[in-house]
């Protein structure tokens, strides 16, 4: 068989998940490439150092220039801070490797769409982590909608809330802290945890036209980890949108790391003519469906425990009953990219697909500065 030789950028959290994505996809798809962990890069050598050796790297570099100049990589995988994301996806594609990127692609859209314009004149595939497409209760909902079931669709309602930033005391930047850095971030919760919501929404439900937000910051200085300065804090902390859809559907959208007692509670609910579903992180295995076409009697919110063969990834896993969790949405992502190899399929979102968010980001954190609504960006179709 032949191998797709991987070289990974950043062990952080996402390392992590991206390296067990990339050991288990093998085991529980049929793949028409072997991945192979052939480098992992970082900063810190004997951090990489130690990164390599526990998730099985054959080898490290602390320069991801001499990463991308090595012959034995075929796929760059990007998963270190935001602000990095661009200079490397491009001197990647230049040098002809196949990318894939954390989400959020970029630290806005003019920079998504050089690197855009950069993967596709270098014509290498590439995908963006926008992993909860991939649970399969995510993945069930968007074929009920394809399959016509909510019929015209109404109302969009997203959430992602975290309470992880509450205290004044924690600083910004660095290590882990990173994402509180608007230099390295990019921006606070939209980019991090909306953009999620968004690629989700746009997936779901097609294009957003135009948005009307109000953000805050609500710990104006922090201490900077790597300066040692009490410095101003420029992301944004909770973010809370209205938006229209193209398909004619209003929508709601809101995210903070201010809601205390809430880790990461990702949800969504649509509400279509016929039908609505509903789903939530913390019960990830699970989606809610409501169907007013059932006889009136029993008519009712069901409970779907998405576990069964015949439910989207469920026949590659256990037996029916026995549920998956959220490192599985990553081992899918990177299957359907293999695959997506092996049929000369781009897996989705690609780069293009991914910038639509960031123009929605764009457009959200303008309304949330000026105050007024704003028209969104579309990205054009490739030519
Ligand atoms: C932030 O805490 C974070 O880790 C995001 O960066 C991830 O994208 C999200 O899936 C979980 O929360």
């Amino acid at each position: 068989m032949k191998t797709l030789n991987i070289g990974l950028i950043g062990y952080g959290f996402m390392g992590r998940a991206h390296s067990n994505a990339f050991r288990k996809a093998p085991n529980f798809f049929k793949l028409p490439y072997q991945p192979v962990l052939k480098a992992a890069c970082g900063r810190d050598e004997a951090k990489v150092a130690a990164f390599a050796t526990q998730w099985g790297y054959e080898s490290f570099e602390t320069d991801w220039r001499k990463l991308i100049a090595r012959q034995d990589i075929d796929l760059v995988d990007i998963a270190c801070p935001n602000d990095l994301h661009r200079e490397i996806a491009m001197a990647a594609a230049k040098a002809g490797k196949m990318v894939t990127c954390e989400k959020p692609l970029s630290m806005d859209g003019a920079e998504g769409l050089k690197m855009v314009a950069a993967i596709e004149k270098a014509g290498v595939p590439n995908m963006v982590w926008y992993n909860y497409r991939r649970v399969p209760a995510v993945t069930l909902a968007k074929q009920l909608i394809e399959e016509g079931r909510l019929g015209r669709i109404f109302h969009y309602r997203a959430k992602f809330l975290q309470d992880w930033t509450i205290s004044a005391d924690l600083p910004q930047g660095g290590a882990g802290l990173w994402r509180l850095d608007v230099n390295v971030a990019g921006s606070g919760v939209t980019g991090d945890l909306l953009a999620h919501c968004i690629d989700t929404a746009l997936w779901l439900n097609g294009p957003i036209q135009t948005v009307n937000a109000m953000t805050e910051t609500f710990v104006k200085q922090r201490k900077h980890s790597l300066t040692g300065k009490v410095e101003k804090v420029g992301i944004d902390d909770a973010c809370a949108f209205l938006a229209r859809f193209q398909n004619g559907s209003l929508a709601t959208f809101e995210s903070t790391r201010y809601a205390r007692g809430h880790k990461a509670l990702y949800t969504f609910e649509i509400n279509g003519e016929h039908a609505s579903i509903a789903w939530d992180l913390h019960d990830l295995h699970r989606l809610q469906y409501f169907d007013h076409r059932d006889e009136g009697r029993v008519r009712g919110w069901r409970n779907l425990h998405i576990t069964d063969g015949d439910h989207p990834y469920m026949d590659k896993w256990w037996v029916p009953g026995l549920q998956i969790g959220y490192e599985h949405s990553f081992v899918h992502q990177f299957a359907d990219f293999v695959q997506g190899l092996g049929e000369g399929t781009p897996a989705s979102p690609t780069f293009r697909e991914a910038l639509a968010t960031q123009y929605v980001c764009d457009a959200v954190l303008k309304s949330g500065s000026t105050q007024r609504w704003q028209k969104v960006k579309q990205v054009q179709d490739k030519k």
